[in-house]
């Protein structure tokens, strides 16, 4: 049998608040590697799970796992996913008490797939009914319908979601799920018209051509080849070995079918639509006015909007402009045509995706997060500014709850707290969002400015604004070294998870121009900023758990462990942060009755039975295995253990008394049989 102290030198500790030199990154990383090369993906820094992604499947998502974890104290089972899931679930029968579980980490890290998997374990576990099938179906199948349209394949990942998802599953006082809410925040709409090379555009227009069947194609006015539309080749890689699309197609048109769409048809045309809109050509005239010259395009989107053909024409190539009162019709030129013509693209399936949101919701609280991860690329726009403020909120959110709920645990134990210092992120987040003088005030009023705003414009405003401020940077701001990363048409935030540069050149006002003008209601960053504030304030109503996923390299590889690219991310997800909050009382907390019910065989008065009180017979436990003073404290219904080796001291008197118990068995059958 292994002993205790071997196999912690061999599989690392399975919470982070044992290590002993917990201030060290180098002893936490090492902590990390030594879990993943034995496949051990998960680790808590006391309630909060830490998750590797493996990159292959492990023989860990079984119902009988489930099993095991169903109503089982957190501690008593090793790290998973499972445990926080049935954690929240219990937490949220037993105290009434809303719960929402949120999972961060950047792109590719295994966000996804964890909500995957924690709405599966819910799916097994939940007590069921006829009523309660047909939710649990919805709530699943809901899944591969969003991310066929929602999902792309990135550099970083196959199967990227462009969008942010907040999920609630709602539960019945039995406990069963009778409901769910999704709510979406801004999809990458950009993606329709444009890819990077090496990605792709959503996957559903793939496998629609894949995977449609031929009278299905041939209503829809498609080709089987992605190669002939333009909105598919923009990244040069329309087949991917990784992604099976005639299969999926096969799956979403099952799981749409589940959710009771009947009008699959018209939601197939749409998608289609927006194909053909991406073939739609322009040639000039004499004037250098667009003129449409792929009448066969038009006639197809009239039959698939249903639309009249010449509206639709005329639209594509003209504007209309609103000045002192007067509506006034100007033609367009080839750049500003092709312009609106993407716009309208985006538009169409921006609404259709929303639509598809709405559907599924259509049919209500425990919530699950999973939004885009924080994202540097050597280009980041507009989008890329909205992911990483969101990112930015999320780091706020979770420093405000952990120290809060940290406090709040010591006051309602009734333990005296001294206040920890730590990074706040908030200057980060005022920089973005306040009122008048942050990055978004200053935008929209560029954008709502009619006639003169330029991108140019903007970056002076902004330079004008926030100039001092220490997360903000321009070429005009920087000094001498620095100015030379930085191009002239763009700003640089230093995030908490890093800096990123980003582009304000024809994306920010320019692109936000168009789209006001098309949907003048529609201004996407205040848009986005108040969804954001709503989320937070969901998030903050409920009692939260934490997922914080980590990927082990940028190849999607097994077994592969990239030690900067971990120690990256354990910087800007804050665990360091994290664990010093955690360790700064007391490492290890236990409620007395499972404390006593662990180690009440080391101890003749409290084995095998304890008739007292809980908190009596740990305090006759601790007394008897010589506990100091200053190592522990008694809590109202916890003992709080300030240092690991305490604890260690205890495992491993458990597991020697274990031995002992074993050798007496195998004398008495020895001596006996
Ligand atoms: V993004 O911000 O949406 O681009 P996610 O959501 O964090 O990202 P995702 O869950 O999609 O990442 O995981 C990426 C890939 O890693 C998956 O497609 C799987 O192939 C792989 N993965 C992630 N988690 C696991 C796991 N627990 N077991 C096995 C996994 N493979
Ligand atoms: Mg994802």
């Amino acid at each position: 049998m292994e002993s205790a102290l071997t196999a912690r030198d061999r599989v690392g500790v399975q919470d982070f608040v044992l290590l002993e030199n917990f201030t060290s990154e180098a002893a936490f990383i090492e902590n990390l590697r030594k879990r993943f090369k034995e496949n051990l993906i998960y680790t808590y820094i006391g309630s909060v799970l830490v998750s590797v992604n493996p990159y292959k499947e492990l023989e860990i998502y079984s119902k009988q796992n489930m099993e095991r974890y169903r109503g089982v104290s957190f501690y008593e089972v090793s790290p998973h996913l499972y445990a926080i899931a049935d954690n929240s679930y219990r937490s949220l029968r037993m105290e009434r008490k809303d719960q929402c579980i949120l999972i961060s980490g950047e792109s590719g890290a295994g966000k996804t797939e964890a909500t995957k998997k924690i709405l599966q374990y819910y799916a097994v576990t939940c007590p069921a009914s006829q009523q309660v099938e047909t939710v649990k179906d919805r709530l699943l199948q809901s899944n591969p319908v969003l991310e066929a349209f929602g999902n792309a394949k990135t550099l970083r990942n196959d199967n990227s979601s462009r969008f942010g998802k907040y999920m609630d599953v709602q539960f019945d006082y039995r406990g069963a799920p009778v409901g769910g809410h999704i709510l979406n925040y801004l999809l990458e709409k950009s993606r329709v018209v444009h890819q990077n090379h090496g990605e792709r555009n959503f996957h559903i227009f793939y496998q629609l051509l894949e995977g449609g069947e031929e009278d299905l194609l041939r209503r829809l006015g498609l080709e089987k080849n992605p190669q002939q539309y333009h909105y598919l080749v923009k990244g040069h890689c329309a087949r991917v070995s990784s992604i099976n699309d005639k299969n999926d197609w096969k799956i979403v048109r099952r799981a749409l079918s589940i959710i009771s769409f009947n009008d699959n048809e018209d939601l197939l045309s749409i998608v289609a639509s927006v194909l053909h809109l991406g073939n739609v050509q322009f040639a000039a005239d004499e004037q250098g006015n667009a003129q449409v010259t792929t009448e066969n395009q038009i006639k197809y989107l009239a039959r698939l909007l249903a639309v009249e053909g010449s509206v639709l024409r005329d639209a594509l190539i003209h504007k209309k402009i609103i000045a002192k009162g007067e509506e006034l019709i100007s033609p367009l030129n080839l750049e500003q045509a092709a312009y609106a013509r993407d716009a309208l693209a985006k538009a169409i399936y921006g609404r259709t995706f929303s639509w598809l949101v709405n559907k599924v919701n259509n049919t209500t609280v425990l919530g699950l997060l999973d939004i885009y991860g924080f994202e540097v690329f050597q280009h980041n726009s507009f989008e890329q500014f909205c992911i990483n403020y969101c990112n930015e909120k999320l780091q706020q959110l979770f420093i405000e709850l952990t120290l809060k709920s940290e406090q709040e645990e010591y006051e309602s134990e009734g333990i005296a707290w001294e206040p920890v210092q730590y990074f706040n992120n908030k200057i980060i987040c005022d920089l973005v969002e306040e009122k008048f003088k942050g990055i978004i005030s200053i935008l929209d009023e560029e954008c709502l400015r009619p006639g003169d705003a330029t991108d140019t414009t903007f970056l002076e405003k902004l330079e004008e604004t926030v100039k001092n401020h220490p997360h903000f940077l321009t070429h005009k701001l920087a000094d001498q070294k620095t100015r030379k990363s930085l191009g002239r048409e763009e700003f640089r935030l230093l995030h908490y998870a890093g800096e990123v540069t980003y582009s304000v050149a024809g994306k920010c006002v320019h692109h936000l121009n168009s789209l006001s003008l098309l949907f003048p209601s529609f201004i996407p960053s205040t848009q986005f900023k108040n969804s954001l504030s709503k989320l937070m304030e969901i998030l903050m109503s409920k009692e939260p758990s934490y997922i914080r996923c980590m990927k082990p390299n940028d190849a999607k590889q097994a077994d592969r462990f990239d030690e900067v690219l971990i120690r990256h991310q354990v910087k800007y997800l804050g665990l360091m942060e994290n664990l010093r909050v955690r360790r700064a009382g007391f490492a290890y907390r236990r409620k007395y009755e499972v404390f006593l019910q662990r180690y009440k065989s080391l101890c003749p008065e409290t084995w095998p039975t304890w008739d007292g009180r809980p908190h009596d017979g740990v305090a006759v436990l601790v007394k008897h295995l010589g506990y100091k003073q200053e190592e522990y404290k008694m809590g109202r219904t916890k003992i709080f253990i300030r240092f690991p080796k305490t604890l260690f001291a205890t495992e491993d008197a458990l597991e020697v008394r274990k031995l002992l118990v074993f050798c007496f068995f195998s004398e008495y059958i020895l001596k006996h049989c």
